[in-house]
């Protein structure tokens, strides 16, 4: 068996190695005045724009990004680093700060070099130190697959149907207290109550044809409700996978999550309002900023031969009577269902309970303990220092080492409201918040899961021991991960160091950490 799917591992190789191409992109890093929703603030950007720049390239190809970091404004981090979500790649190019790099210092460059293998679907990349990619650093990611099985079912995907929705803010992230968005941004365009009307974001279609929308949740809080009107929606892919069609009126994107979705422009010549309401903490309204309304996040379906106008109908704030919403457990991958382990036990089981550490929020934690970055990254401990075991670690690092080839299943237990992230796998959801029963024959395959479910079936995931790596398991609202609602799990220390799987740091990640650590607080 190990035999038989290494030779097939290198044909798939050579298969996709004969048509990659090089994508190489220049990204400088500096702190820009922006003004998506009408107010002007300074932003950390990549190229000045926001969202980044779309970061695009084919299924098998490399991708290398040359970091030049110029960030050198005393109200946001300086240092940087930057994550590609989920994608799997080698550890030491995943990004997270403290778990697989020590960040990037300001006037400093650094490349990531990527080979995407035979990873397909829509994904997105952000600053993963503290909180910065709330001050703009986060933007698309999408690697076509020349050879989806589903490309019968649409006749358009390209950058026109790209559609990022990002929570936005008024004060920079480190000067922010209780955040809360200002306003809601579909693409670069968004309105905040009091504010001007900012003209909104307009997709163009036309008669007869059908759209692949992909859509991209860069949030760090909202959650978005996404519809258009007169239009359903046929899924087809979540987080990168590929499922079965499903046909939906409306869905909820969480911070971090994608979704690919059909969309036929069957209906008359008109424009219709695209509608991605906004909700914290389950609300489109907040007592703390009152720029906030989370109901006013709009963009037109335009149809080609339509007027240039919005359109004239009210504008829909939830689900039509008769719609049907998206239930999460509905979801069905289209490439080999079935969690690892099917209906017996898991190999190794955690329940992370997780919870408010301290009366004012600002505290989260897992099993009573906060998630505190080291100074040392958990891939360098294990690279260098040759730790392998849980207690080697410091308690505050939340870190489990996890065995090669196994299952291992995760519950999230502690309540609604949470969107968890897997860095390096995807994986199965045996239980899902949205309710059904346990699945193991054919459960939502993804990477950022919504937490909830009862108390006796907390929301649960399953993945394969088949990576080794430091990979960082996080809340993806960024506050919480801030205030430490995360782990770490260490998949295969051994297999870290040394084997066919292990992660060769180059020169320059090796002295990533030596030039951060002689910076002044303030530069980091
Ligand atoms: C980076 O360069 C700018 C401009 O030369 C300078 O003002 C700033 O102090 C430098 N930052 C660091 C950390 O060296
Ligand atoms: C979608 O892909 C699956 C798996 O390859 C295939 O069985 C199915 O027929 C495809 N559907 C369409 C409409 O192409
Ligand atoms: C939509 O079409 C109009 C008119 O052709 C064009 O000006 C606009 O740039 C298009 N918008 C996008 C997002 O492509
Ligand atoms: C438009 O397309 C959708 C999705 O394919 C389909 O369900 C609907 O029946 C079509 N409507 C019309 C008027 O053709
Ligand atoms: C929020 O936006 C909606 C949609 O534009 C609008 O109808 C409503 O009046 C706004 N609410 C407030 C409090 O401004
Ligand atoms: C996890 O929680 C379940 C349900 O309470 C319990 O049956 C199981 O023993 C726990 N497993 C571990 C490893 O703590
Ligand atoms: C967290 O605590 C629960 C009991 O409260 C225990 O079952 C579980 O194993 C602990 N999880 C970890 C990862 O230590
Ligand atoms: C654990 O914490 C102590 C004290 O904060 C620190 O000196 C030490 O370097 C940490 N160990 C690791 C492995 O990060
Ligand atoms: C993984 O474990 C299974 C059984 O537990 C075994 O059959 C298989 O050979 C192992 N694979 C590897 C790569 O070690
Ligand atoms: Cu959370």
């Amino acid at each position: 068996m190990p035999c038989l799917s290494r030779s097939f591992g290198l044909s798939v190789l050579l298969a996709v190695v004969a048509n990659a191409a090089s994508v190489v992109q220049d990204w400088t890093l500096a702190a820009t005045p922006i003004a998506p929703d009408g107010f002007t603030r300074t932003a950390a950007l990549i190229n000045g724009v926001y969202p980044g720049p779309l970061l695009k390239a084919n299924k098998g190809d490399t991708v290398t990004v040359n970091v030049d970091n110029q960030l050198n404004n005393d109200h946001m981090r300086k240092s940087t680093s930057i994550v590609r979500l989920h994608l799997i790649f080698l550890s030491s190019n995943d990004g997270p700060s403290f778990v697989t790099q020590c960040p990037i210092a300001p006037n400093n460059t650094y490349t990531y070099q990527l080979a995407l293998g035979n990873q397909a679907g829509t994904y997105w990349y952000h600053s993963h130190l503290s909180t910065q990619y709330v001050d703009g650093i986060r933007g698309p990611l999408v690697i076509y697959d020349p050879e989806d099985p589903n490309a019968s079912l649409y006749d358009v995907d390209d950058e026109s149907t790209i559609i990022t929705l990002s929570d936005w803010y008024h004060t920079p992230a480190l000067d922010a207290t209780k955040p809360v968005p200002d306003s809601g941004l579909i693409g670069s365009a968004g309105r905040f109550s009091g504010g001007p009307a900012v003209e909104r974001t307009r997709v163009n279609v036309t008669q007869g044809q059908r759209y692949r929308l992909r859509l991209l949740s860069l949030s760090a809080s909202g959650f978005f409700d996404f519809e258009i009107e007169g239009h359903s929606l046929t899924i087809i892919e979540a987080d990168g996978v590929n499922h079965e069609p499903y046909i939906v009126d409306s869905i909820q994107i969480l911070p971090g999550q994608r979704y690919s979705v059909v969309v036929n422009a069957n209906q008359s010549v008109n424009n219709y309002w695209i509608r991605a309401t906004q909700t914290v903490l389950g609300s489109t309204t907040s007592a703390s900023n009152s720029n906030f309304n989370g109901t006013d996040v709009y963009a037109v379906l335009h149809y080609a031969g339509a007027s240039n106008d919005e359109p004239t109908t009210p504008q829909p704030t939830a689900l039509p009577a008769g719609g049907i919403a998206f239930q999460e457990f509905n979801l069905k991958p289209l490439e080999n269902p079935g969690a690892p382990g099917g209906s017996g036990p898991a190999d190794k089981v955690f329940n992370f309970t997780f919870g408010i550490g301290a009366a004012n929020g600002d505290v989260w934690t897992i099993n009573n303990s906060q998630y505190k970055s080291p100074s040392v990254p958990t891939l360098l401990n294990i690279l260098a220092n040759g730790f392998t075991q849980d207690s080697q670690f410091n308690t505050s690092e939340n870190t489990f080492t996890l065995p090669p080839n196994s299952t291992i299943e995760v519950a999230f237990i502690g309540g609604a409201g949470h969107a968890f992230h897997l860095h390096g796998h995807v994986f199965d959801v045996i239980q899902s918040a949205s309710g059904g029963p346990p699945n193991f024959v054919n459960p939502p395959r993804r990477d950022v899961v919504a937490s909830g479910g009862t108390t006796a079936n907390p929301v649960r995931i399953r993945f394969t021991t088949d990576n080794p790596g430091p990979w960082f398991v996080h809340c993806h609202i960024d506050w919480h991960l801030e205030a430490g609602l995360a782990a770490v799990f260490a998949e295969d220390p051994t297999g870290i160091e040394s084997g066919s799987q292990s992660v060769q740091p180059n020169a320059a990640w090796e002295q990533l950490c030596n030039i951060y650590d002689q910076l002044d607080a303030s530069d980091q």
